[in-house]
């Protein structure tokens, strides 16, 4: 390894050489023993700095806690696991419909406390006349526990009222927006619990029959009771220091793509679809997007190490 910047460095040598001498070579072929200076190729033009009829360059502060958005989400700090380091997301949303964008940010939870039940998997943040928040989770009705991966709203119901999806470990949970920011848990109904370790989650009409569909990634197989533990095998381990396992050297999991059937429940559909994932990509963040503009909603899925 410690003949590279030696190499590299007698490369550019050798190449800095022949771009110095080519000038000369060339004015001596085209105008005999008469030595002709070869101008230097036209700089690019520089892009224009000139901002002065343009807004200012926005600054950005943190004003969390001076808006009352205090919530820590939970994990474990010694992150012994993969599961520790995956969690994690927010959405903005108008639940009640009173003009005022609303939050909700995904708590995540630990081994230990999941093997209790877990923790509420969101927290529900609504936005005062002031500006302000107000934590309404539990009037909410947003009490599933568990362990929360990630976030994707959409009114799959057609009901005028903005829906709420949040992905999970072992368990996601689908909320039905009653109106006035109270929910409804319609998971086991509408079909869409799932299983395994989910973590990213989009809304989308991929068969334009008028009703958003609802893909889910999935990262990697993970039995609670039989956690790989910390540097026990040659995946856990980075330059002799020990570390958590995975995602390499853990089994991937499929995805799934719900087929919303305009009634409130949902069909599997992800291997009709051809969105199975059979090789197990470790799957993170989704979207869709019509990326070839030709009206059918395509599908992007950010996995570990490849798209
Ligand atoms: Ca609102
Ligand atoms: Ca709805
Ligand atoms: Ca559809
Ligand atoms: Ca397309």
């Amino acid at each position: 390894m410690s003949g590279y910047p030696l190499k590299s460095f007698s490369l550019q040598i050798s190449i800095l050489t022949l771009f110095l001498a080519a000038p000369e070579f060339a004015a001596a072929q085209a105008g005999g023993p008469q030595k002709v200076r070869i101008p230097p190729p036209a700089a690019k033009a520089k892009p224009k700095t000139d901002r002065s009829t343009l807004p200012p360059i926005p600054v950005f502060k943190d004003i969390a806690k001076e808006i009352s958005v205090t919530v820590q989400h939970i994990a474990a700090p010694e992150a012994r696991y993969v599961i520790d380091s995956t969690s994690g997301g927010s959405g903005l949303f108008d639940c009640d419909d009173d003009g005022r964008l609303d939050i909700v940010l995904v708590n995540g939870s630990t081994v230990d406390r999941l093997r209790e039940g877990g923790d509420p998997m969101v927290t529900l943040y609504h936005q005062e006349p002031d500006g302000t928040f107000k934590d309404i989770t539990k009037e909410a009705g947003l009490t599933r526990k568990g362990w929360g991966m990630g976030v994707a709203v959409a009114d799959y119901d057609n009901d005028g009222k903005l829906d709420l999806f949040v992905t999970g470990y072992t368990s996601s949970v689908l909320y039905h927006n009653l109106g006035n920011c109270k929910f409804e848990d319609v998971t086991e109904k509408a079909g869409v619990r799932g299983s395994g370790f989910m973590t990213g989650a989009a809304w989308g009409d991929y068969d334009r029959d008028g009703y958003v569909d609802l893909f889910v990634s999935r990262y990697s197989h993970l039995d609670l009771n039989n956690l790989p533990q910390f540097g026990s095998n040659k995946f856990c381990r980075y330059k002799g220091i020990l570390v958590q396992c995975g995602p390499w050297g853990l089994e991937g999991e499929s995805d799934f793509l719900y087929h919303n059937r305009g009634d409130g429940t949902f069909e599997e559909v992800s291997v009709k679809a051809g969105v199975h994932d059979d090789i197990g990509y470790y799957g993170l963040g989704v979207m869709w997007v019509d990326y070839d503009d030709d009206g059918w909603i395509d599908l992007l899925v950010a996995n570990v190490g490849r798209l």
